[in-house]
């Protein structure tokens, strides 16, 4: 083979080798879904079997290439009742975010808080969230940014609601009638971006 046509093909194959590199390691987002319990809301006097609104059948939490984003399948969401549902991030780099979207009575607005371990808000305008009664989901969207770019999360949730005429029910999603929310468990599953 003429020399200049050697060159040529081992910068083909060199490129084509580049290429399946990149190709064997895709920026792969990693997806984690926690099957709640139903009927294990909680209030101060214990569990409430019967109790629909705040909770939680089903947690996704997904890991993708710019967001971390969630979504809380519930068992109902009604829009006479105030909502508040919370994500807990715990980062690669040991730090704790939390993101918190909030609904009032009849009120289409939501409110959505990003905020440190610490409680201190924290400015992430990309941030987006919101809450559907008619498909009974709770869907929040942070940008890996506001997380500090972690290589992997374990994450937890939290769902908190008081209808008209009621107590407030909570419900966490990786625990069964049990509530702290101070202490929202966090799944053991590293969620890599990939
Ligand atoms: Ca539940």
């Amino acid at each position: 083979m003429h020399r200049t046509a050697r060159r040529t093909v081992g910068m083909l194959v060199g490129a084509l080798g580049a290429l399946v590199l990149a190709g064997s390691a895709p920026a792969v987002a990693d997806t984690d879904r926690v099957t709640d319990a139903r009927g294990d809301t909680a209030t101060e006097d214990g569990r409430n079997p019967g109790q629909r609104t705040a909770d939680i059948l089903r947690f996704d939490s997904h890991h993708g290439e710019d967001r971390v984003a969630f979504r809380f399948l519930m068992a109902d969401v009604d829009p006479r009742a105030t909502l508040y549902a919370t994500a807990v991030v715990r980062t690669s780099d040991g730090r704790r975010f939390q993101a918190q979207v909030g609904k009032l009575v009849d009120e289409p607005r939501r409110f959505l808080w990003i905020s440190r371990g610490s409680g201190r808000s924290i400015r992430c305008p990309d941030a987006d969230a919101s809450v559907r009664p008619a498909t009974r989901t709770v869907w929040i969207s942070v940008p890996r940014s506001c997380l500090g770019e972690p290589r992997w999360v374990r994450t937890g949730g939290l769902v908190e609601s008081r209808p008209p005429q009621g107590s407030v029910f909570t419900d966490d999603a990786r625990r069964d009638g049990r509530v702290d929310e101070f202490d929202v468990a966090l799944g053991s599953r590293r969620l890599a971006r990939g």
